[in-house]
């Protein structure tokens, strides 16, 4: 509430304070409020009241900053996403300075501002990146920094930009790629992201009784007691567990939350013409390959979008009538994706009076074999489906 001031305002105040009053939202009220304050005479009868108001719009300001991050966060940072088109959607991620944008001009067609300062770009920019008969969209983004999971500035929006990427290309600066690589990972951390495919594996089935039953091929890296009190905080009490390979406790707390998703990703280093050591030294360091580039002298580019392909984990599917010649656009889906998959997307009617289907390609010992459903497919197979 306002308190009420001396009777002496001038008309213009008390005008300003009744608008004050008055104002419905958060952001007329600090508008409003602002004007008021700016209104009142300044002299030594007013003081106390000036301040008290200062700190009122303040705490106001406050509160909508607070709202806006929590906008930002709850809604998954609206206004960032940007329609995918091509084959796959690489969402570029990497410190101010990195390079992204100069990496965007130099392997797309998209027209960038390259930074002379710091955090340059400031809002998504995407370019198409060729790769043999498909084409990859590659998105700028504004950059990554310390703390940009907590939702602040566009940390929120950046990072659920990268949650519905099919794949991220991550760009460290040479002079420093160790030290933001680990910043990196700890904010896609934080934010549910994971770069690396676990080899291990998890499986819990609930059951009705018996108790928890654990099957594992590997080394559990914690005690059993542990993990029964794991799962009985979880409130499950009774559950078949099948362990592939050597887990700890981490592990199993996190595949009973089922909170990281896992993001094909590749780590480019960039500004090796300052630092030629950096990729060794990386690579070393991180347990991780690394390709390294210099995208102002165009050095290192020329791969990239095969190394991209190779790491998103897709397959290029070519369909064929009987007796006519293979589709020149490719269906893309994900690797291990089976002829049945194929027939669904083509046609439903495909896929449920689906007879035999025949091959040309890498998955077949010869052209032309016949195959079934469950047959799994490998890149650049031509598919001919027949139905009953
Ligand atoms: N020496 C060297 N400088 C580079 C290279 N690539 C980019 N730069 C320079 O690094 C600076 C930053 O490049 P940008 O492409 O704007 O970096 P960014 O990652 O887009 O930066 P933000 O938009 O702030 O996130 C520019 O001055 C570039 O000219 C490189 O390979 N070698
Ligand atoms: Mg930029």
């Amino acid at each position: 509430m306002v308190r009420r001031l001396p009777a002496n305002l001038p008309p213009q105040a008390k005008a300003a304070e009744q608008r004050y009053i008055n104002a419905k939202t958060l952001p007329e009220k600090i508008k409003y409020l602002e004007e008021f304050i700016s209104t009142i005479p300044e002299h030594k009868g007013n003081e106390k009241m000036r301040g008290y108001l200062r700190r009122r719009l303040s705490k106001l300001k406050e509160e909508q900053d607070l709202q806006r991050r929590r906008k930002a966060t709850g809604s998954g940072g609206g206004g960032f996403s940007i329609k995918k088109e091509g084959a796959a959607q690489i969402v570029m991620l990497g410190m101010t300075g990195a390079g992204k944008s100069s990496l965007l001009r130099a392997l797309t067609n998209a027209r960038v501002e390259v930074g002379d300062h710091l955090f340059a770009t400031k809002e998504p920019i995407p370019g198409m990146l060729r790769f043999e008969d498909i084409q990859f969209q590659l998105i700028d983004t504004p950059a990554m920094f310390n703390g940009a999971h907590r939702g602040g500035a566009w940390g929120a929006q950046l990072l659920s930009l990268a949650r519905n990427a099919d794949g991220l290309l991550i760009v460290l600066d040479a002079t420093d790629a160790i030290g933001q690589f680990s910043i990196i990972t700890k904010e896609l951390t934080h934010a549910g992201i994971t770069l690396d495919k676990k080899t291990r594996k998890i499986e819990i089935e609930r059951s009705n009784g018996g108790g928890l039953q654990v099957a594992c091929t590997g080394r559990v890296l914690c005690g059993v007691e542990e993990i029964e009190k794991t799962f009985k905080e979880a409130g499950i009490r009774n559950a078949v567990v099948r362990i592939w390979g050597d887990v700890t406790k981490e592990d199993i707390v996190e595949s009973l939350e089922q909170t990281k998703m896992y993001k094909p990703s590749l780590i480019l280093i960039n500004k090796v013409d300052l630092e030629p050591q950096a990729v060794a030294e990386f690579e070393i360091s991180a347990n991780k390959g690394a390709i390294g580039a210099s995208a102002s002298l165009n050095q290192g580019l020329s791969d990239i979008n095969k190394r991209l392909f190779d790491s998103l984990g897709i397959l290029r599917i070519y369909t064929k009538e009987v007796g006519g010649e293979p589709a020149k656009k490719p269906i893309i889906v994900k690797a291990g994706a089976t002829v049945s998959d194929i027939a669904k997307i083509v046609h439903s009617q495909f896929f449920k009076q689906f007879k035999l289907a025949r091959i040309w390609g890498k998955s077949v010992n010869y052209g032309g074999e016949r195959v079934g459903s469950e047959h799994i497919l490998e890149d650049k197979d031509v598919v001919e489906i027949r139905i009953k």
